[in-house]
C-alpha cells in the first residue's frame, strides 16, 4: 500500500502523544497523507478541537445533511439519531477520502473528540466548545447534557450528571465503535441490555484476529481501549464490561500491527512499554491489581529501569538533628531512554517548578545507607522493619526491597540518595503505577506500607528538575497530600494541601504549590498535561473533590463530607456518609429524592435497598439497570437472611443471584469468592471449582483460594490438579493461623499421589512451625513412619564421599535433626530416630536415642497407676537392653579403636534393675514384670 510506512508512523507518534517537535522534525515525504499530518499535528499541539474546525472536517461534520439528521432529536431519541449521524459521518469520510486517507481522518476525528474531552474535564486549560452550539443548535444545553449522561450510564451506573461536554465522549465512543463496524446490537453506549457480556467479548475477539494485520484498525482498537476508560471513570464504582472489554481490546498483536516486529526500533520499544503500562493500568482501575504485576513487570524490562527500596539515615526537617531511619526508594532510568526523550527534555517544560515550600514539601535529608535489619524495636521512632519481614513474591516485583545495603545492586548503591537522577517520564509513570498497585492491595493505614508508599512519592517529587510533567508532578502532589492526612502529625497539612490542590490543578492560576505556567500558550499546556493521561490511573477533576469528602468523611468530619457530595450533586455518596453514621433516615430521603428525578438510577435503588434490607428493591434495581451489585446482595441477604425477616438460609437462591450478577461483572473477586464457598457448602463441586478457578485466574497469590479450589477437585476426584492447587496454595501461604491445615491437606493428597519428597517437605513445615508450640501431639507419627520405610530401602552409600540423594538428606533432617526438639515422651518416635541413625551407621548414636526413649518412659509420673506406661516403660527398657546387646561391641564414634558402649552389660543390668525398683511397689505381679525378671536371668548368663 502506498504511504503504508508513512501511516504506521503518524499512528505510532500519534499513540505515543510525542512533543508537536519531535513529529514536526521526521522526516516525512513531500506529497501523500499531508492532510493527515497536518491533522495529527494539531492534535499533538494539544489543540484537539481545532481539528473539527479545519474546514475539510467541519464541511462533513456540520454539513446540511449532517443537521437534517441532526433535527430528528428530540423527536427520535438521541442514541438512535448520533447512530445515524456517525454512520452518515463516515460514509462521507471514506467515500470522499482517497483509498485509506478517509478512514485515517475518520479516526483522527474520534481521537479529536475524545481528547478535548479529557483536557476539558481531567487536565484543562480549559476550551470552548458548546454541544449545543454546534450540534443542536436549537435546543436547550441542560436537555443536550442530560440526554447525553444518560447514554452513558452502564452496567446500572449512571455516569457523573455535571461533567463538561458529555456529547463530545458519547460521539468519541461512538466513532470508534462505527469505525470497528461494531453494531447496534453490541454498543456499550447506552448498552444493549440482551447482549451478554459474552457475546460482546467474543465480538471483540472475533474484529481482533479478522483484522490483526490490519494497522488503521489496530490503531483503532488500541485508542477504543483508552475511551473505554474515559468512560469508565465517569461512572463511580468500575464496570465489569468496561473493565473486561478494555482487557480484550489491549492484546498483543495490536502493537505487532503497528509497528511489525521486524523493525526493532525505538518507537516499537516505546509503544510496547506503554502498551504494558496501559494494560497495567487497565488491572488498577478495574480493582484486579494482581493482574497488574506481570505487566508493570515487564514494563521494567523494557524501559530497564532500576529500582530497589532500601534503609537510609535521615533527617527530617532542618531543626531536626538527629537521624531517624527511613525507607529510600533507590532509582535509576536507563541513559539512552531519558535522552531519548530528545528535544522535549532539552528544552523547558511549560510550567516551572519551585519546590521550597517548607510548609509543603518537607522533604528528608538523607545522611547513608543503612541496613534495615539493624533496627531496633524499642525505638519507636525507627521504622520496624525487622529481618524476618518477607513480602511476598508478587509484591517484591512490584516494589523490590533490599533490608541489607550490601545487597543493593552496584549500579544504585552509588546514587546520592540526596540528589538522584531525573528520571525519564514514562518510568515516573512507572512509578506512580508501582505505587497505585501497592495502595490497593495493601491494608488502609498501615504505617510500614504508609512509608514505602512515601518513599516511591519522595523519589518523584524530591528530585530536581524543572522539566518534570505537569500530570505526573500534580498526581504526585495529590498522592502525598494523602498520604499526610493519614498520619496524626500532619493530617491538617495534608487536608490543606488537598483543598488547595484541588483549586489549583486544572485551573491557570497564580499557584503556591502547584507548577506554575510560564508565558507559554495554553496548546502547550494543554499537549504537555495530556501526553500521559492514558497510562495513569484516570482521575477526572470531581473525583478530587470527592476524595477530600472521603477524607473528611474518614475524620469525622460528617458535615463537610456532605456539603461537597451535594455540590457536586452526587446523592448516592451523600446517602452512604449519612448510613455510615448511622442516619439512615437521612439517608433514605435523599435516595428518594434522587428516585423521583431519575427513576432508573439502579444503583441509587440498590443502594436503598442496602439500607431497608428489602429484597424487592435490589431486584427492581436488577430489573432497570442489570446492577450487578444489586444482585450480590440479594446473594448475600439469602445466604445469611437477618432474623427479622424470619427466612431461613437458601443456598440454592443464593447461587442463582450471585451467578447473575457475576454474569454482569466477572472480574469481583470477592463474588466468586462467596459463589465458591456457596458451591462447597451445597455440595456441587464442579461449581465451586469452576469459582475458585476464577479467582486465582484474578488473584495468583492467594493462598484460601488455592486451597478452596483444592478441595472442591478432591472432591470431584481430580488428585493430580488438586496436588498443583495445593502447591500454588503453599506458595503464597502466609503466616496465617490456619496455614497448617493447608500443609495438612497437602501432606494427604502427597501421600496419596506417592510424592514423598513433597510429604516429606510438608510434614516438616508442620512439624516445625506447629511443633514448637503444640509439641510432639502434631506430629503424625504414622506418616512419618511411612517416610522412614521409604528411606529403609534406600541403601546408606559406601562410599565416605558419596553424597545423599535430596529425599535421604532431609528425611534424616526430618527425623534425627527436627523431631528430637519436640518430642519428650513418645518411645514410638524415639524409636524411629534410632531407626534411622542405625541406618546412616551411628550405632553409638541410635543407642542415645533408646536411652533417651528409655529416661522420658521411665520418668513419667503415672507409672505407679498406669499400666500401660508400665507396659510402655517395659518395652522401651526391653528395646534398650537388646540395643545394648547388639550394638554395644561395635566400633564406636571416634573409630579408634574404641567401641559403642564398653560396658554395656553393666548398664544394662542397673536399667532393668532401676525399673524394677520403680515398680515394685504396684507391678510385682504383673506381665511386665516377669518378662524383666526373665531378661536380667538372661543377662546374667
Ligand atoms: C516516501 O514515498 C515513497 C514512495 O511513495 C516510499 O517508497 C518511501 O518509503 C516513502 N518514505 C517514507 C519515509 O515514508
Ligand atoms: C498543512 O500545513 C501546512 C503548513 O502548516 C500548509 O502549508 C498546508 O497547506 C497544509 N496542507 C493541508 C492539506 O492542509
Ligand atoms: C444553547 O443553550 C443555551 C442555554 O441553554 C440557549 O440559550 C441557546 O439558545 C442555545 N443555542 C445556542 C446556539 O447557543
Ligand atoms: C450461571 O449458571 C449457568 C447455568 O447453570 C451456567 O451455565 C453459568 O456458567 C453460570 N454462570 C456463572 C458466572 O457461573
Ligand atoms: C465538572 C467539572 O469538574 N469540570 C471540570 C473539568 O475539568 C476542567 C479542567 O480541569 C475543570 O476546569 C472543570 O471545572
Amino acid at each position: 500500500m502506498e504511504h503504508e510506512s508513512e501511516m504506521k508512523e503518524i499512528l505510532s507518534l500519534l499513540l505515543l502523544l510525542v512533543p508537536k517537535d519531535t513529529f514536526e522534525s521526521r522526516k516525512w515525504n513531500a506529497t501523500g497523507l499531508l492532510e493527515t499530518r497536518n491533522i495529527t499535528q494539531d492534535i499533538l499541539s494539544g489543540n484537539a478541537l481545532k481539528v473539527v474546525q479545519r474546514d475539510e472536517i467541519s464541511s462533513i461534520l456540520f454539513s446540511d445533511d449532517s443537521y437534517s439528521i441532526l433535527k430528528r432529536f428530540p423527536q427520535h431519541p438521541l442514541r438512535d439519531t448520533l447512530e445515524l449521524y456517525v454512520k452518515h459521518v463516515l460514509d462521507t469520510f471514506t467515500k470522499e477520502g482517497a483509498d485509506i486517507e478517509g478512514e485515517l481522518k475518520f479516526q483522527l476525528v474520534a481521537i479529536s473528540l475524545l481528547q478535548s474531552f479529557i483536557q476539558l474535564n481531567f487536565t484543562g486549560p480549559s476550551t470552548t466548545w458548546n454541544s449545543n452550539k454546534s450540534l443542536f443548535p436549537d435546543l436547550e444545553e441542560d436537555y443536550v447534557q442530560k440526554e447525553s449522561v444518560k447514554l452513558l450510564s452502564i452496567d446500572g451506573q449512571p455516569a457523573y450528571n455535571l461533567m463538561s461536554e458529555p456529547l463530545l465522549i458519547v460521539l468519541a465512543l461512538l466513532f470508534f465503535e462505527k469505525g470497528l463496524q461494531i453494531d447496534y446490537h453490541k454498543t456499550l453506549v447506552s448498552r444493549n441490555r440482551d447482549a451478554t457480556l459474552e457475546e460482546l467479548v467474543d465480538d471483540t475477539k472475533l474484529r481482533l484476529s479478522f483484522w490483526k494485520e490490519n494497522t488503521i484498525k489496530s490503531s483503532f482498537f488500541w485508542w477504543r481501549s483508552r475511551a473505554l476508560q474515559i468512560h469508565s471513570s465517569l461512572l463511580s464504582e468500575e464496570s465489569g464490561t468496561l473493565s473486561a472489554i478494555t482487557a480484550v481490546l489491549l492484546n498483543v498483536n495490536i502493537v505487532d500491527a503497528i509497528v511489525p516486529p521486524v523493525q526493532n526500533s525505538d518507537i516499537r520499544r516505546k509503544l510496547q512499554l506503554i502498551f504494558c503500562l496501559e494494560s497495567a493500568r487497565n488491572a488498577v482501575n478495574s480493582k484486579t491489581e494482581h493482574l497488574a504485576i506481570p505487566f508493570i513487570e515487564k514494563s521494567r524490562q523494557i524501559s530497564d529501569l532500576n529500582l530497589v527500596l532500601t534503609g537510609a539515615k535521615a533527617k527530617r526537617t532542618k531543626f531536626q538533628k538527629v537521624h531517624n531511619s527511613a525507607l529510600v526508594l533507590l532509582a535509576k532510568s536507563k541513559t539512552d531512554l531519558s535522552s531519548g526523550q530528545g528535544s522535549e527534555n532539552k528544552k523547558k517544560s511549560p510550567e516551572v517548578f519551585e519546590l521550597n515550600s517548607d510548609l509543603l514539601l518537607e522533604r528528608p535529608e538523607f545522611e547513608s545507607l543503612d541496613d534495615l535489619e539493624l533496627q531496633t524495636e524499642q525505638d519507636t521512632k525507627r521504622i520496624k522493619f525487622d529481618s524476618d519481614y518477607r513480602p511476598d513474591e508478587g509484591m517484591q516485583n512490584v516494589l523490590p526491597i533490599c533490608t541489607r545495603a550490601e545487597d543493593i545492586p552496584v549500579e544504585l548503591k552509588e546514587l546520592n540518595p540526596n540528589e538522584q537522577p531525573v528520571l525519564s517520564d514514562v518510568d515516573y509513570v512507572q512509578l506512580l503505577l508501582r505505587y497505585a498497585i501497592l495502595k490497593q492491595t495493601s491494608p488502609y493505614n498501615n504505617p510500614l506500607i504508609e512509608e514505602q508508599l512515601g518513599a516511591i512519592i519522595g523519589r518523584i517529587l524530591y528530585t530536581k528538575s524543572t522539566n518534570a510533567n505537569w500530570l505526573i508532578f500534580s498526581r504526585a502532589l495529590w498522592e502525598r497530600s494523602l498520604l499526610e492526612t493519614n498520619k496524626a502529625r500532619t493530617v491538617e497539612r495534608g487536608i490543606l494541601q488537598m483543598t488547595s490542590l484541588i483549586e489549583e490543578i486544572g485551573i491557570k492560576i497564580k499557584t503556591r504549590i502547584m507548577p506554575q505556567a510560564s508565558d507559554e500558550s495554553d496548546e502547550l499546556l494543554a499537549s504537555s498535561r495530556l501526553r500521559y493521561i492514558h497510562q495513569l490511573p484516570l482521575l477526572p477533576q470531581w473525583t478530587l473533590d470527592m476524595k477530600l469528602a472521603e477524607k473528611y468523611m474518614s475524620l469525622g468530619v460528617l458535615r463537610s463530607a456532605i456539603e461537597i457530595y451535594e455540590r457536586l450533586q452526587l446523592p448516592c455518596e451523600a446517602a452512604l456518609c449519612y448510613v455510615a453514621v448511622d442516619e439512615e433516615q437521612q439517608a433514605e430521603q435523599i435516595l428518594l429524592r434522587r428516585l423521583e428525578e431519575f427513576p432508573d438510577d439502579a444503583r441509587a435503588i440498590s443502594i436503598l435497598g442496602d439500607i431497608k434490607q428489602d429484597p424487592e428493591l435490589w431486584l427492581r434495581a436488577w430489573e432497570v439497570g442489570k446492577y450487578p451489585r444489586a444482585k450480590a446482595s440479594l446473594s448475600r441477604y439469602y445466604y445469611n437472611p437477618p432474623a427479622s425477616s424470619g427466612e431461613t438460609r437458601n443456598i440454592g437462591l443464593a447461587i442463582k443471584h450471585m451467578n447473575d450478577s457475576l454474569s454482569i461483572n466477572p472480574l469481583n473477586y470477592d463474588n466468586w469468592f462467596f459463589y465458591g464457598c456457596c458451591g462447597l457448602e451445597s455440595g456441587q463441586f464442579e461449581l465451586a471449582s469452576e469459582a475458585f478457578t476464577r479467582c486465582v485466574s484474578i488473584d495468583d497469590m492467594s493462598s484460601h483460594a488455592w486451597s478452596n479450589l483444592a478441595t472442591a477437585l478432591l472432591k470431584l476426584d481430580k488428585t493430580r490438579p488438586a496436588f498443583s492447587a495445593l502447591k500454588n496454595a503453599i506458595r503464597n501461604v502466609g503466616e496465617a493461623d490456619t496455614s497448617w491445615k493447608i500443609y495438612e491437606n497437602y501432606v494427604i493428597v502427597a501421600a496419596k499421589l506417592g510424592e514423598w519428597n513433597d510429604v516429606l517437605f510438608g510434614v516438616k513445615e508442620l512439624v516445625s512451625s506447629r511443633g514448637s508450640r503444640q509439641g510432639e501431639k502434631v506430629v503424625d507419627i504414622t506418616m512419618i513412619e511411612k517416610l522412614v520405610q521409604i528411606l529403609m530401602e534406600t541403601e546408606y552409600p559406601n562410599e565416605p564421599s558419596a553424597r545423599l540423594t535430596h529425599y535421604q538428606e532431609s528425611c534424616v533432617d526430618l527425623v534425627c535433626n527436627v523431631l528430637p526438639t519436640i518430642i519428650t515422651g513418645s518411645a514410638r518416635c524415639w524409636r524411629l530416630v534410632s531407626k534411622v541413625e542405625l541406618w546412616q551407621r551411628k550405632p553409638w548414636a541410635a543407642l542415645e536415642c533408646l536411652e533417651r526413649a528409655y529416661r522420658a518412659l521411665t520418668q513419667k509420673s503415672d507409672l505407679d497407676t498406669n499400666e500401660k506406661t508400665w507396659n510402655e516403660a517395659v518395652e522401651s527398657c526391653c528395646d534398650l537392653v537388646a540395643a545394648y546387646e547388639s550394638l554395644g561391641e561395635l566400633p564406636g564414634r571416634h573409630n579408634a579403636g574404641d567401641l559403642v558402649c564398653k560396658d554395656w552389660k553393666y548398664k544394662a543390668r542397673s536399667a532393668i534393675r532401676s525399673l524394677l525398683s520403680k515398680g515394685k511397689a504396684t507391678w510385682e505381679d504383673s506381665e511386665g514384670w516377669d518378662k524383666l525378671q526373665a531378661l536380667k536371668e538372661e543377662l546374667t548368663n
